[in-house]
């Protein structure tokens, strides 16, 4: 039994006042005469998670007692965004907070833009994880987030000279007034060493691990709340401490300085976010990140959430580990290890056990993606974890020779032990083998693996494969971000749809009526104005809210292809400075970029400054520039995201057919009434499919003729030769017209868009500019246009993260709701 909870504050502006005084008062030490803008955040910020305490402990004592099947999202990274907004909402306190703060003089816009995003995530994989545990707090599932709290999220990109220069993320600077350390609760990881043969009480020979060092994970809780259901689950996030253990050999050795100076090793673990995103760097750090979060995940799982006592053998009736792709799955060997040399259990009984405890997300198709993990690394790093993952390679191989009579190239394929070029463990197939579930991220991705990828296994095991269509939190992506059409859809449809987003398909037979469409574009004409005033304030830039916003926004990768955007640019700044496309007969745009690269990615920084260059040369010629500007806005982010959205009237998807796994903009696009022009890539699939051929430009090569071609041999030269106005774009940047007449500057692109060119992007080139004479055609009709935009939110409610959580409980999980 738990004492009686303190009430939450009073819900009304004057129990809120007080509240918000109390925190400036007594937290901050200050008044609010002498507060500084972030004194009041920080107060606000706190003043709002008492409102929420009480349902978390709530909720937390409720998972215990019940002791319900639970799920572990396992993710190395979580792209949070702001907490601010979502905690407010969550809490029904936005109006009460606003008039509250106005009463004592203060803005609740200006403290909300205090806020620094905790950017402890890359890009879609990360903001999945994000979506994801939101949309299980509000659906009351008992679920737990694990991850990394990284000292120095996703770097801050700016621009010098037009390219990308990264700054470190400084994102606790300012005090974390949403994170709840729990040093009490840290615990012990073990790294390096040896392991060791004995013979056990029982007469068997077991294997021992005796870790060379160890350090200390502290584990940081921080509120994921349901929306306004009396549910706040928990998402821990691991910081790695050096243990006493640590230094005490230095000290004892006298020498102080290096004692102090060792810790920071121990402490580098959780330091800094890989900013990599879809080319793994096999570092140390990266591998001792990995183990380092799920052995703590593991441990604590164990030892706080399951009673004192409870029976290991029956794991699986209260836990599913769901690992967010290969970078949890060093957890598999943990557990076993844990199991078999803790636990005492034999190795089949272990097995069984832990092949039923985990499922495995996959979220890539690109094969310079999947994760291995040299055997000298992880011998090094992990001997013992080593040792289980050749006994499951083993096991598993001779089921493969048993089942396929022998057949040893089979079994060279599917071993979990590459050969070449080194020996390393590829991660993928560790997972798909321990696994219950494997899941691609859309039907066409989830088709692909089964086909192409991991073939093999599907072979031998047709049922363990699934797919779930990805989705996004309709909390954060339509009613925070877009006031505006939020507000429109519950004066029409009732407020049941941000819970329950498949009655967005009740606005159906609006996009018929004309007065909807013209408040429908009101709106959108008013978040272009809200667009504006951000960019204006925080870039300097300055966007028409006139023209049609054209929107690129997502991780800088060649097979994103953000070169095709650009090479319509540079066509249409060809043509009209040609003289032969007259400004007045196309529609003027705005192309909006928003993108980082991997500081190591070479080709991604150049087409970054290309995009740059060629932006400045636009923008500043008096005739293009009064139908055609390029704005790239530097560092984007889900700040960022959420202004620019809801203003976007195109949505560019154009990566080359059978690349992209999922794309999860997409979704917040559509949604937010948003035409896509895309490929048949991705989700895009189901996006067309779901809007209607007329309410969405396709365009391009599809996954099985893109294969076709690069089977025969793809010579990207002859679409160069073949096509005027491609040769003209090419050669005009070759010209040094965008680089001050140096032709040098950007030969390294050109050059490989010739020679190479492995999306074939010049292969889509015609059909891309195609599609988009079709956009011009279709925009010049404002009615027609948005009455398109309606269906595409009216038919995108499949893609709420609810839904995709309904079908992991349904096909991986097996696992319920636990209402309060
Ligand atoms: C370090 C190596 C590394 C890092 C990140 C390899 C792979 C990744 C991720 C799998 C890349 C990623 O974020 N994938 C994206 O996942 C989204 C959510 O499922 C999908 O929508 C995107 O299509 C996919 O690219």
């Amino acid at each position: 039994e738990t004492t009686p909870l303190i009430t939450s504050p009073e819900h009304s502006v004057e129990g809120f006042v007080r509240e918000f005084l109390r925190e400036l008062n007594f937290t901050q030490g200050t008044v609010l005469e002498r507060a500084t803008t972030n004194d009041a955040y920080l107060a606000l910020a706190r003043t709002v998670r008492h409102y929420l305490m009480s349902r978390w402990i709530e909720t937390t004592v409720d998972h215990y007692r019940a002791q319900p099947k639970a799920v572990a999202y396992l993710s190395a990274e979580y792209l949070l965004g702001r907490q601010l907004d979502n905690a407010l909402l969550a809490a029904d306190l936005e109006e009460i907070a606003a008039e509250g703060l106005a009463s004592l003089g203060l803005d609740l816009a200006e403290l909300r833009d205090a806020e620094v995003e905790p950017g402890l995530g890359n890009g879609g994989l990360g903001r999945l994880a994000a979506c994801f545990v939101d949309s299980l707090a509000t659906m009351s599932v008992p679920a737990i987030g694990y991850g990394i709290r990284y000292e120095y999220g996703i770097f801050r990109q700016r621009f010098a000279g037009g390219r990308q220069v990264e700054e470190p993320d400084t994102w606790l600077a300012g005090g974390a007034p949403w994170e709840f350390a729990h040093p009490e609760h840290a615990v012990t990881v073990g790294f390096g060493g040896h392991t060791e043969k004995y013979t056990g009480d029982d007469g068997v020979e077991r294997s021992r691990w005796v870790p060379g060092w160890q350090v200390l994970g502290v584990p940081y809780n921080y509120m994921v709340p349901g929306y306004r259901n009396g549910r706040v689950n928990t998402l821990r996030l691991w910081s790695a401490r050096a243990t006493h253990a640590f230094d005490l050999q230095i000290f004892n050795e006298g020498d102080y300085v290096d004692a102090v100076r060792s810790r920071t090793f121990a402490e580098n673990i959780s330091k800094v976010l890989y900013p990599e995103d879809s080319t793994p760097q096999g570092k140390e750090l990266r591998l001792q990140q990995q183990y380092f979060f799920v052995a703590c995940s593991i441990r604590d799982f164990v030892d706080q959430l399951l009673p004192a006592g409870f029976d290991l053998r029956r794991l699986p009736e209260r836990i599913v580990f769901q690992l967010n792709d290969t970078h949890p799955v060093v957890a598999i060997p943990e557990l076993m290890r844990v199991l078999v040399d803790d636990e005492g259990f034999g190795w089949d009984e272990a097995w069984d056990v832990t092949r039923r405890c985990f499922a495995y997300t996959c979220h890539t198709l690109l094969p310079e993606a999947l994760e291995v993990w040299s055997v000298e690394l992880m011998g090094r790093l992990l001997p013992r974890h080593l040792e289980i993952i050749y006994r499951i390679n083993e096991e598993f191989l001779a089921q493969v020779r048993e089942r396929s009579g022998g057949d040893e190239l089979l079994v060279r394929r599917m071993s979990i032990i590459a050969e070449h070029p080194q020996r390393a463990v590829r991660m993928a197939f560790l997972a798909t083998v321990a696994a219950t579930r494997v899941n691609g991220v859309a039907e066409l991705h989830s088709q692909l693996l089964r086909d192409k990828v991991l073939a093999d296994f599907a072979q031998l095991w047709p049922e363990k494969f699934t797919n779930v269509t990805n989705g996004v939190t309709p909390r954060r992506f339509v009613r925070l971000a877009n006031p505006g059409l939020s507000g429109l859809i519950t004066e029409a449809i009732g407020d049941g749809w941000v819970t329950d987003l498949d009655r967005l398909r009740e606005l159906e037979p609006l996009a018929d009526d004309a007065e909807f469409r013209r408040r429908f574009r009101e709106v959108k004409a008013a978040n272009k104005g809200r667009l504006v005033d951000v960019l204006r304030r925080r870039d300097g830039i300055e966007v028409d809210p006139g023209t049609m916003l054209d929107v690129m926004v997502k991780r800088l990768h060649e097979y994103k292809r953000q070169l095709l955007k650009l090479l319509h640019v540079v066509t249409l700044y060809d043509r009209i400075t040609a003289g032969e496309v007259s400004v007045d007969d196309v529609p003027a745009r705005t192309v909006v970029f928003g993108a980082k690269a991997a500081p190591g990615y070479v080709m991604a920084k150049e087409i970054i400054a290309l995009i740059n260059h060629v932006g400045a040369v636009v923008n500043a010629h008096p005739d293009v520039s009064t139908v055609l500007r390029v704005a790239f806005p530097a560092n984007y982010d889900v700040t960022v995201a959420e202004t620019l959205i809801p203003a976007a009237d195109l949505s560019e998807q154009i990566s080359l057919a059978g690349k992209e796994a999922s794309g999860t903009g997409n979704m917040k696009f559509a949604l937010n009434g948003a035409l896509t022009i895309g490929t048949d890539d991705g989700a895009n699939v189901e996006i067309r499919r779901l809007v209607g051929d007329d309410n969405f430009f396709l365009f391009g090569l599809t996954e099985p003729e893109a294969s076709a071609i690069a089977e025969a041999g793809y010579r990207p030269s002859s679409y160069y030769e073949e096509n005027p106005g491609l040769r003209r774009a090419l050669d005009l940047v070759a010209s040094g017209a965008f680089s001050d007449g140096d032709r040098g500057a950007f030969e390294p692109v050109v050059a490989n868009l010739l020679a190479e060119d492995r999306f074939m992007v010049l292969a889509d080139y015609q059909a891309y500019l195609d599609a988009q004479a079709r956009v011009e055609a279709a925009y010049a009709d404002p009615d027609a246009w948005s009455r398109s935009a309606v269906l595409n939110v009216a038919r995108s409610g499949f893609f709420s993260s609810d839904r995709s959580m309904r079908d992991y409980l349904d096909r991986v999980w097996h696992a319920r709701p636990l209402p309060g």
